[in-house]
C-alpha cells in the first residue's frame, strides 16, 4: 500500500519516541514509513529525500529530532509537502533546545511544531491523520471513532484512586 505519511528522525535512538506516531497511525489504518534521516550525519540523503517526497506519493512528513534538532525546518525548506516536527526529549536540556531549535522557525517556511516527547509524537501521528482524513471519508470516521472511545474511557473512569 502507498505510503502516506513519512515518519523520519534524525537517529535510531529516537525510535523509541517516535513510535507514538506509528502507533497511532495503526490504530487508524494510515498508511506510513519509517526512516531515518539525519540533518548533520547525511545532509545529502535528507536534501534528496525532501525534494523527492512529494512525488513519491507522501502527503505529510513527521520530523523528529533532538539537540540542535535542524531536521523538520530542512525538510520544510526542500518540499512543499506539510512537515510536523516533533522536538525529540535530549538528555542535558530535557528536549528545551530540540523544541526551541523546531518552533522558532524564521517566515517564509512553515514547520507544525507538536510537544516534546511521546505525546508529540503521538498527536503528530495524529495531526497527519487529521490532514489526510479532510481527504478520506473512511479515515474520518475511524477517526471520530477513536475519539468517542477515548471520551468514554475517561467519562466510564471517573474515580481518580482507580487504575
Ligand atoms: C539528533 O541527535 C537525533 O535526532 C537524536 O535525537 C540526537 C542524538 O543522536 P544519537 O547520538 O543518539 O544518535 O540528531
Amino acid at each position: 500500500m502507498q505510503a502516506l505519511v513519512a515518519v523520519v528522525m534524525g537517529s535510531k535512538s529516537d525510535w523509541p519516541t517516535m513510535e507514538a506516531a506509528a502507533e497511532i497511525m495503526d490504530i487508524l489504518k494510515v498508511p506510513y514509513h519509517v526512516e531515518v534521516v539525519s540533518a548533520h550525519r547525511t545532509p545529502d540523503k535528507l536534501i534528496e529525500f525532501a525534494a523527492t517526497a512529494a512525488d513519491k506519493g507522501f502527503k505529510v512528513i513527521i520530523g523528529g529530532a533532538g539537540g540542535a534538532a535542524h531536521l523538520p525546518g530542512m525538510l520544510a525548506s526542500k518540499t512543499r509537502l506539510p512537515v510536523l516536527g516533533v522536538p525529540v526529549q535530549s538528555k542535558a536540556l530535557n528536549g528545551m533546545d530540540s523544541l526551541l531549535s523546531i518552533v522558532q522557525m524564521p517566515k517564509g517556511i512553515a514547520v507544525g511544531t507538536l510537544a516534546i516527547g511521546t505525546a508529540g509524537a503521538f498527536n503528530a501521528g495524529l495531526l497527519a491523520s487529521q490532514i489526510l482524513a479532510t481527504n478520506d471519508a473512511q479515515l474520518a470516521e475511524r477517526l471520530e471513532a477513536f475519539r468517542e472511545a477515548q471520551t468514554r474511557s475517561v467519562l466510564d473512569n471517573p474515580d481518580p484512586r482507580e487504575a
